[in-house]
């Protein structure tokens, strides 16, 4: 039986600036095989995912932030 290892990984995104923009994130990377959770925090400019280990599953992430139109830093 496989064993699965969550890690909690702040990934920061640039160019969010209402609640609007929150949503969308946190929309577009909860959508992304393998996230679990995807906490956006607007002032901090973060979104915090507790996802699947694997570093695929981090790029997979990055770029669903730029398809929703933000800039993962
Ligand atoms: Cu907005």
């Amino acid at each position: 039986m496989e064993v699965e290892t969550i890690t909690k990984e702040t990934i920061k995104v640039e160019g969010m600036s209402c609640g609007h923009c929150e949503m969308r994130v946190k929309k577009a990377v909860e959508a992304v095989e393998g996230v679990r959770k995807a906490e956006v925090n607007l002032q901090k400019k973060q979104v915090v995912i507790e996802y699947e280990e694997g570093k695929e599953n981090l790029e997979k992430v990055k770029a669903a932030i730029r398809e929703a139109g933000y800039e993962p830093v």
